[in-house]
């Protein structure tokens, strides 16, 4: 009898186990790797049954995903949107059939009734904290500076560049003399810095470097070293998302600072859509993750050791 009280409480345990679906960009940096590893380990240890769809940073793929899941009748949907428009009839679709859904890391242009909640950092303070590092190593001394942008249309890359500038304001002595996206990848990053270099005067006219995140910087060292130059020196270097590698190379001065964006968004997704199932608690519109500078001062060395082998 008892044996079969024990099979019938794991029976239903295992039906009531939640089941997730994630709408996930693609793995276009060490960070969109680890947020991936991260959402997934917690999956596990939270008993959620995780659905991964990887959109190879197509929009079409991930609205096409929204809507399965939603045919799935899934229990909430995390979504790490591309882009910030265009969400609104997949949005509205999972609203119907009362599937919440949690935003990862980027923002979206739609209502905010369409979602439950999103996780992320403050992306126009993230561009202000590099900015002003920038203003605070240069001082009143000329720099011209070259942008790296994120993904074109996505929240990072409009609200980094807008942060940014902010933090420029009223330091003419400081120009941003080239910007162009670099897709947040390594490898459009090095392209892009190629493209700078040869502009800026073989990159005697450059400064320094921002990038939008570490890996478009990581490529983008390589070719200013393939250019003759020393990143960190020649040109400073200063990005955002503090991932292992540019730890790396911070450690050998070859560049200068990073704005920490923790990958680990799926754990305060988790947790209001844990509260959200158990009795309906609405959580707020925005749980905002921290954002702190990590300059050559902080232990670069110290701090690659504590991060590789995280899922980057
Ligand atoms: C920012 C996030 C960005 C990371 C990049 O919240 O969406 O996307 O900074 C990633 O590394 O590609």
């Amino acid at each position: 009898f008892l044996a079969g009280v024990a099979a019938f409480t794991l029976a239903a345990t295992a039906a009531s186990a939640q089941t997730v679906g994630f709408s996930q960009i693609g793995s276009e940096s060490g960070w969109r790797a680890a947020e991936t590893t991260l959402t997934k380990q917690q999956a596990e240890e939270r008993g959620i049954d995780l659905k991964f769809s990887d959109a190879q940073q197509k929009q079409e793929n991930q609205i096409a995903a929204i809507r399965a899941f939603v045919a799935q009748g899934v229990d909430a949907i995390l979504l790490a949107p591309v882009v910030a428009t265009g969400w609104d009839s997949a949005l509205e679709e999972a609203k119907d059939a009362d599937i919440p859904v949690v935003l990862l890391d980027r923002q979206v242009d739609s209502s905010d009734d369409l979602y439950l909640t999103a996780v992320g950092s403050n992306l126009v303070h993230e561009g202000e904290v590099a900015g002003q590092w920038l203003v605070d190593t240069v001082g009143d001394e000329p720099c011209r500076v070259v942008e790296l942008q994120g993904t074109t249309g996505s929240s990072p890359a409009i609200d980094r560049a807008t942060g940014f500038r902010n933090s420029l304001e009223g330091h003419d002595n400081i120009e941003i003399v080239r910007s162009q996206t670099g897709d947040f990848t390594r490898s459009q990053g090095k392209e892009v810095m190629e493209s700078f270099l040869q502009a800026e005067n073989g990159g005697a006219d450059i400064c320094a470097l921002y990038a939008h995140n570490d890996d478009m910087a990581v490529g983008a060292i390589q070719a200013i070293k393939e250019a003759g130059l020393k990143p960190g020196s020649d040109i400073l270097v200063v990005a955002i998302d503090a991932v292992p590698d540019y730890f790396q190379a911070m450690a050998a001065g070859e560049v200068n600072a990073t704005v920490e964006l923790t990958p680990n968004m799926a754990g305060p997704a988790f947790d209001a859509l844990e509260a959200y199932w158990a009795d309906g608690t609405m959580p707020p519109k925005f749980i905002q993750t921290e954002s702190k500078l990590y300059t050559q001062a902080d232990d670069p060395q110290g701090e690659y050791e504590r991060r590789k082998g995280l899922g980057y």
